[in-house]
């Protein structure tokens, strides 16, 4: 297939490129190299020494990708968008070129508006583009687990399924008047309602124009390293900054200089997690396996749920294993969500299409904690505290 990856530079475009490449698909990208900007601007790092990015691009064109552009999604040059598009011909568009942090969106009213125009506006350009150029073309598109908060009751996939809800939370079988809508979005920051009004947008192209779209609901990824990547120099990018580091990245980088797992107040908050190998198959599966013309489908993309107090105890042992001395402590959290919740997603589809998920997650762990174990002393300590806050005040937040 002819496959063109928006936000190709980064933590997941590029191990995709990769691995899309390695499996015999024509791969071509795009990305305005902004991440790497924004984590310098807030004095932090990539855990892992990333290629430059002419060197990148080299690796990109030894490894057989054909095309390779600069553009910035969301910032208005419509035409050159359009453009790239009419060059490449592209049968599938996945979509990763989007502001992907809760906690920059939340620092201040220039960091919400960016990511909301970026993230909103980008997409809707790319929709309108695709319409005028390559409407046959999949879109893939990354949203995230996060666009449903955490109800009290099951999340179906997308849309709000046939059987109803009953009073303990399960569905059971009779014909509910709303099936077929979209099940109700509860986002939990600015950067989640991004993706929540690009599902609109999405569905609202699909349904209007016949535009075919599967709108990825995934859940936190972790790890760096997949089997393509055979030497140091093709490795991906780590954050673990509080803004681009997310919680397991965040907790194994922590955990190589023996400072205390971050966990964000109770650490009941639960969520759906998956290795960075099983997110290149997942989203595999949803381009060699398209929809129909027209269609809008919802994938919930996840190997398992955890809490954060059982992945702080996954993290610890895996760092035994390593010989790392790993402490746990408490943080007042900087974010407003619930500690403690019911939480029972679905995520059928996928395994429809022959997904197996990782099971030993203690021995991924592990392995991804050797993986950095080289890079220990790029650890930038002043960057493992979390500073903003939800309510908009900074400052640092208290061990409890
Ligand atoms: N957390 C801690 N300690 C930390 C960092 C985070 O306890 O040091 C907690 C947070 O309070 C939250 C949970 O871990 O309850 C997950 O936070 P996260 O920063 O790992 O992930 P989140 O902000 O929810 O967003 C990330 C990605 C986003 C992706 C989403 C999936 O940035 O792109 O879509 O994970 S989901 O969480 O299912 O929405």
């Amino acid at each position: 297939m002819n496959i063109m990856i928006l936000g190709i530079d980064g933590y997941l475009g590029w191990p995709l490129a990769l691995h899309l490449l390695n499996r015999g698909h024509k791969v071509s990208g795009l990305d305005s190299y902004v991440r790497r900007a924004r984590v310098e601007k807030v004095n932090s790092n990539s855990l892992t020494p990333i290629a430059s990015n002419p060197d990148r691009e080299d690796i990109f064109y030894n490894q057989g990708g054909t095309d390779l552009d600069f553009h910035h999604l969301g910032e208005g040059d419509y035409y050159s968008l359009r453009r790239i598009l009419i060059d490449n011909e592209p049968d599938v568009i996945v979509h990763l070129a989007e502001q992907p942090s809760a906690p920059w969106s939340m620092v201040d009213v220039y960091n919400t508006s960016i990511t909301q125009q970026e993230n909103i506006i980008g997409t809707l350009e790319l929709l309108w583009a695709m319409y005028e150029v390559c409407p046959k073309a999949h879109l893939v598109k990354l949203g995230t687990m996060g666009e449903y908060g955490t109800p009290n009751c099951d999340i179906p996939e997308g849309e709000i399924p046939k059987d109803c809800l009953d009073p303990i939370n399960h569905f059971i079988s009779h014909d509910c008047p709303m099936s077929g809508l979209q099940f109700p979005r509860a986002a939990g920051s600015f950067y989640h309602l991004s993706k929540v009004h690009d599902t609109h947008n999405i569905i609202f192209a699909c349904k209007n124009w016949g535009l075919s779209s599967t709108d990825i609901m995934q859940g936190v990824v972790f790890g760096v390293k997949t089997p393509e990547m055979t030497d140091d120099s093709m490795i991906t990018r780590l954050d673990y900054n509080e803004y681009f580091g997310t919680v397991i990245n965040r907790f194994c980088a922590q955990a190589l200089i023996s400072h205390p797992l971050t966990i964000y107040g109770d650490g009941g908050q639960t969520r759906g997690y998956l290795p960075i190998e099983d997110s290149m198959i997942c989203i595999t599966l949803a381009i060699e396996n398209p929809p129909t013309r027209g269609e809008y489908r919802v994938f919930n993309q996840f190997e398992q749920i955890y809490s954060i107090v059982e992945l702080a105890a996954i993290v610890q042992i895996a760092g035994d294993t390593h010989g790392l001395d790993v402490k746990i402590k408490h943080y007042e959290n900087p974010r407003k969500e619930m500690e403690s919740h019911y939480y029972n997603p679905y995520r059928q589809k996928l395994l429809d299409l022959g997904y197996e998920p990782t099971t030993d997650i203690e021995h991924v762990v592990t392995k991804f904690i050797g993986d950095i174990l080289p890079y220990a002393g790029r650890v930038k300590k002043e960057n493992l505290i979390p500073h903003t806050r939800w309510d908009s005040k900074h400052r640092d937040s208290k061990i409890i």
